[in-house]
């Protein structure tokens, strides 16, 4: 079968991508207003050009590409992802979607079509919550989820605000509320993702079609001690803090295990202070990302990692726990997955309906207009790693899916 989609321009605009990470050879590390993002987002800028695209930054550094509809004045169609990274991650995620995004323009472009309503293809910035914490960051501020108030208070590994980050990019945080979009200003928003698991390439299946994103919560605990010797501190007048932290983290998973139902707990990061081999430890940090398909089970799992994290408070200790993001499980436009099943079926793409276990842009978009999301098969389920793959040819025949959709959707006719 022979789509629409060019496999051989996509695979131009990922691997062209993929130069644009501090840890070559080792992955795709891309983070927030650094020197690689900056350098992928201009990349992302000349190919939208390309595709005749007419291309702007909004006020946090999202970059957007307009199709122009016969009647400007309709809300726009949004289409993309993120083009952030999670440390020493794949190619394909968030730019599989970005660059379907960039595919359908060229394809609007070459076969002459003009849509009724706008088209945008967008490319977010900080889905991953890599640099500062949290994630969804980038669509939480397209939405109006959060404002520049919030842009102060986030920083990065380096103590870096986001606000000083914009700034240095050649933002300005007062501004970011510019981003935001209106209630009714968006007509709907459509993501294709990589799956990230094993479920299409096992059923040999070409795409998923998202009804439902598990509900998540990422979580950042502290655990405050006393620095002292090692060698002359006796072992019962220590207020260690990575012991501390530790008798909590394995506490952790079993809590998990006890809520079931699909409920999922990782520990993915942890900080020890002040990181001298003789040194006991008097700051540990580290991150707690859970989700569970059922609202109740995400929120029990809160209540019980709080309170396991209140219970080690104590003994020369202080644990304390902040919640640095929080999104309940996410139905998708039921109208948007008839739209994409039927045009799954017109063009012969084997499909099947799933829940998502990753978190992704549209589970905040969902808020503002109806929302639809597509997966393509990951290899061997890989993602959030340089083993990461998606076939192009994979990647063409979901982005036919985003095309044909969009083409009806927007009311696209030839010019
Ligand atoms: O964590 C997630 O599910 C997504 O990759 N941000
Ligand atoms: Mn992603
Ligand atoms: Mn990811």
């Amino acid at each position: 079968m022979t789509g629409y989609a060019d496999p051989r321009r996509i695979e131009a605009m990922i691997e062209g991508l993929d130069r644009f990470t501090a840890t070559p050879g080792r992955g795709t590390t891309r983070l927030t207003y650094s020197a690689e993002y900056r350098a992928a987002a201009d990349f992302v800028a000349g190919w939208m050009r390309d595709a005749g695209l007419t291309v702007r930054q909004d006020a946090v550094g999202t970059i957007i590409g307009r199709i122009e509809g016969r009647n400007p004045d309709l809300a726009p169609i949004l289409v993309g992802s993120h083009l952030d990274s999670v440390p020493n991650g794949g190619r394909f995620d968030g730019p599989a979607g970005v660059v379907a995004g960039i595919e359908t323009a060229f394809l609007f472009r070459d076969l002459g079509l003009v849509p009724d309503r706008p088209v945008e293809v967008v490319a977010m910035i900080e889905e991953e919550g890599t640099r500062f914490g949290g994630g969804l960051f980038g669509s939480r501020l397209l939405t109006g989820a959060i404002g520049p108030e919030a842009l102060e208070d986030l920083r990065d590994g380096q103590g870096v605000s986001a606000a000083e980050a914009m700034r240095a990019y050649g933002l300005d945080p007062a501004r970011a509320g510019e981003a935001a979009r209106a209630p009714g200003s968006v007509h709907a928003f459509l993501e294709l993702h990589i799956e990230q698991g094993p479920v299409l390439e096992a059923e040999g299946r070409d795409i998923a079609i998202v009804e439902t994103i598990v509900g998540l919560a990422q979580l950042r605990v502290t655990v405050r001690g006393q620095a002292a010797h090692a060698g002359t501190t006796p072992m019962d007048q220590r207020r260690d803090a990575l012991v501390g932290a530790v008798g909590i983290l394995a506490q952790l998973p079993d809590l998990a295990r006890q809520v079931g139902r699909g409920a999922v707990l990782t520990v993915g990061r942890m900080e020890v202070l002040p990181g001298g081999a003789n040194v006991i430890p008097d700051l540990v940090t580290f991150t707690i990302d859970l989700r569970a398909p059922a609202e109740a089970d995400v929120l029990r799992l809160i209540e019980m990692v709080e309170g396991t994290v209140a219970h080690a408070q104590g003994n020369g200790l202080s644990c304390t726990i902040e919640r640095q993001l929080y999104a309940p499980p996410t139905p998708l436009s039921d109208q948007i997955q008839t739209a994409l099943l039927a045009q799954a079926e017109g063009l012969g793409l084997s499909h099947r309906v799933m829940v998502s276990g990753a978190g992704h842009d549209a589970m905040i978009l969902a808020g503002l207009a109806p929302t639809g999301l597509i997966f393509v098969p990951s290899r061997g389920g890989v993602s959030h790693a340089p083993e990461e793959w998606t076939d192009y040819a994979q990647l063409a025949r979901g982005t036919d899916l985003i095309f044909a959709t969009i083409r009806q959707m927007s009311g696209a006719v030839p010019g």
